[in-house]
């Protein structure tokens, strides 16, 4: 409880809505010239709107990791995303964003996909959340997949908490039936704080829309899907109003990592940035975001660089609960999002990638490419209709450095004209791999967490 003598008020609550492989550019507020998105739109016109918002990784189980630790998912054990076998979790020591607010009077739900743990020990409903609905990995970890079928001999489940409910085989209505749940459990806790967590399965392959929007846009299924995702995001907030909660809720929507690019027609965009997801180029990583809180925010666009690490520590402020003793990466962006400070409050954010390879750091305005592999289609076409062509692997030889400012793209290597910040973000790198380690160079770290097992 706050000391402070003033009169106490009434917790925002928290509804975290995340889509999974939308690209930077798969919104009209973000640049779409073919998907409109009128009520994600809206809330960027309303709210705040981020344009150097990143995932933390460019990959479904480590992004969301950080999202709901405020680490980089490296720091505290977790890599990659993780298949239907895989029997390690967020380690219990670690204090989950739902953990956190629970703790604090909210009742949590989470209506989607988890993605972070597939055995019972590690269920949603062990790190935090009252309540589950939905998937515990990637809606293509099933038999159904177009390269691997082999692969995911088991049952695509649907679950409710502990119990599964269904064998997924047609995907069609998860997202509206994400969204009815998710309406359903604002109005179970229209007179208590509550966190609500969306994570949608889609845009991920394979794409399903529901009859309502299958083959409305004109524009192919994926328009159809990211449409029905706007309309969710449409609902949530209707619900919200008929329920006078809308000025105090703080809603977020944002994506776990770039579009899937080798699925071609059934991949987003990311627009003017490079590669996508599985790459650490701003394709991979650099996501729409858009924050709508009216009793607090204005109206802003801020360019400045953030990350998903920062969810836990700003909601942790916003809400005045307890974070956990633990070291973490994240930092309070509330100072930012309301126009107290135009500076980010991070000197660097590192994009790691794989088993604990650092890949790149961005500081300022500058972003450097460390030396490793990276996948690309080299600008050839990428699948058609849920086939997926191969990538090439492209070599990083030496570190590479760019303005983001003026080569947003990274086309234009200045590493040789700019020594001293080359040689900055090369000390800015050392400590890294100090503190978090880094394979491509041998390092081990020295502060690194063990995942849950
Ligand atoms: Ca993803």
């Amino acid at each position: 409880m706050s000391c402070s003598g003033e009169k106490s008020e009434t917790p925002p609550n928290i509804v975290f809505i995340l889509a999974d492989d939308l690209g930077y550019a798969d919104l009209s507020s973000y640049g779409s010239s073919f998907i409109n998105t009128p009520y994600l739109d809206q809330m960027a016109e309303q709210g705040v709107k981020l344009t150097s918002y990143y995932a933390a990784q460019p990959v479904c189980s480590a992004s969301r990791a950080a999202i709901l630790t405020g680490s980089y998912p490296n720091r505290i054990g977790i890599h990659n995303a993780w298949g239907p076998k895989w029997e390690s979790g967020i380690n219990y020591d670690e204090l989950t964003l739902a953990e956190m607010l629970k703790n604090n009077g909210y009742k949590t739900g989470i209506f989607g996909k988890w993605h972070l743990g597939s055995v019972e020990k590690y269920f949603p409903t062990k790190q935090g959340f009252d309540e589950f609905y939905g998937i515990l990995y990637s809606n293509d970890m099933w038999r159904f997949h177009p390269e691997y079928p082999d692969a995911f001999p088991e049952d695509l489940l649907l679950y409710q908490n502990e119990t599964p409910i269904q064998e997924l085989i047609d995907q069609s209505d998860l997202t509206k039936n994400i969204t009815d749940e998710s309406i359903k459990f604002i109005e179970e806790n229209k007179n208590n704080p509550f966190f609500l967590y969306v994570p949608h399965p889609q845009p991920h392959v394979p794409l399903f829309a529901s009859s309502d929007f299958n083959g409305k846009t004109g524009e192919g299924l994926y328009a159809d899907v990211i449409t029905e995702i706007d309309y969710s995001v449409g609902r949530i907030i209707e619900a919200l109003e008929k329920n006078n909660l809308s000025d105090n809720t703080i809603i977020v929507f944002t994506s776990d990592n770039g579009p899937w690019l080798s699925y071609g027609d059934h991949a987003g965009s990311s627009g003017i940035y490079r590669e996508g997801k599985g790459t650490t180029w701003e394709g991979g990583v650099r996501v729409p975001c858009i924050i709508k809180y009216p009793k607090k925010l204005n109206h802003r666009v801020i360019d400045e660089p953030v990350m998903g690490i920062d969810w836990l520590p700003t909601f942790a402020n916003i809400t005045n609960s307890q974070m956990s003793e633990n070291k973490i990466d994240g930092k309070n962006i509330w100072p930012l999002l309301s126009g107290n400070t135009d500076k980010t409050p991070h000197e660097k954010l590192l994009f790691y990638y794989r088993v604990n390879e650092l890949h790149s750091i961005r500081m300022g305005d500058w972003k450097m490419q460390f030396p490793r592999k990276y996948r690309s289609l080299n600008g050839r076409d990428g699948g058609k209709d849920g086939m997926p062509v191969k990538y090439e692997m492209n070599p990083v030889d030496a570190n590479e450095l760019y303005n983001l400012i003026n080569d947003p793209e990274e086309k234009i290597n200045v590493y040789n004209k700019y020594p001293k910040i080359a040689k900055q973000i090369e000390d800015l790198a050392d400590n890294a791999r100090f503190e978090l380690g880094d394979r491509l160079t041998g390092a081990e770290g020295a502060e690194n967490r063990e995942i849950g097992k």
